[in-house]
């Protein structure tokens, strides 16, 4: 049956969702949804009309952490990514959650939105925002991350799961807004990332989206002052 997933390549909840589908090999297409400007149909696939949502045949799921897990249940020989016992299944959902709730709103609503979405859409950004976010609000949760990992490579029973992606996908946004982990300040996250972005699957992604980021700085750097 084919996938259908609908958002816009620089979501890092889309993107989660696109790492989930090709760690486990599941073909799927990409169908642009502006999460601004969502079409009225889209209502019918999330009432809320936040992106991602997914369609598989007949059905219809919305939100990125209920697809990735509707993903792991549908296809149980696919590669795992939420955890093999009841445990990791609870520690990967807290950490996805902990990304998606508490990083996202900091990296990816104030860092990203404010240095990338805002300027695009002619709109000036909040420096005094995105400086909170990074000097006052996300060490905080970055010590939290690095003290998660140990010394482990990935966040729980040192295996590749949701985790990870989940981390990495804000990170993902941090870095498109300009800015990158201090490593000498949080040196098992800035290896868990770099890590992150050696699977082929991350690449495949940010070859894509790094076009677009160079497209959107590209019309920045050129819209009148
Ligand atoms: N918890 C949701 C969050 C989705 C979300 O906030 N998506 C953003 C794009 S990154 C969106 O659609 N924003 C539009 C809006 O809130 O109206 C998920 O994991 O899918």
């Amino acid at each position: 049956m084919s996938l259908t997933l609908y958002g816009a390549a620089l979501s890092p909840f889309v993107r989660k969702v696109r790492l989930c589908l090709a760690e486990k090999g599941l073909d799927y297409q990409l169908e642009n949804v502006d999460p601004f400007n969502p079409p009225d149909w889209y209502a019918d696939l999330n009432p809320l009309r936040r992106i991602p949502a997914l369609r598989d045949g007949d059905v219809t799921l919305a939100d990125s952490s209920v697809i990735c897990h509707y993903l792991e249940d549908r296809d149980p020989q696919a590669t795992p990514l939420c955890g093999g016992s009841a445990l990791a299944r609870a520690r990967i959902s807290w950490l996805e959650k902990y990304a998606d709730y508490e990083v996202a709103p900091l990296a990816t609503f104030t860092v990203f939105r404010n240095r990338v979405l805002k300027p695009l859409m002619g709109k000036p950004c909040d420096e005094s925002a995105v400086e909170g976010a990074l000097q006052e609000r996300l060490p905080q949760h970055f010590d939290y991350l690095e003290g998660c990992l140990g010394d482990a490579g990935y966040f729980v029973d040192d295996r590749f799961s949701l985790a990870d992606i989940a981390v990495a996908c804000q990170l993902v946004n941090m870095r498109h807004g300009g800015e990158s982990l201090d490593a000498g300040r949080w040196p098992r996250l800035a290896a868990h990332f770099e890590r992150m972005l050696q699977r082929p699957a991350l690449q495949a992604v940010l070859e894509g989206e790094g076009r677009i980021i160079d497209k959107i700085r590209a019309r920045i750097a050129q819209a009148p002052a």
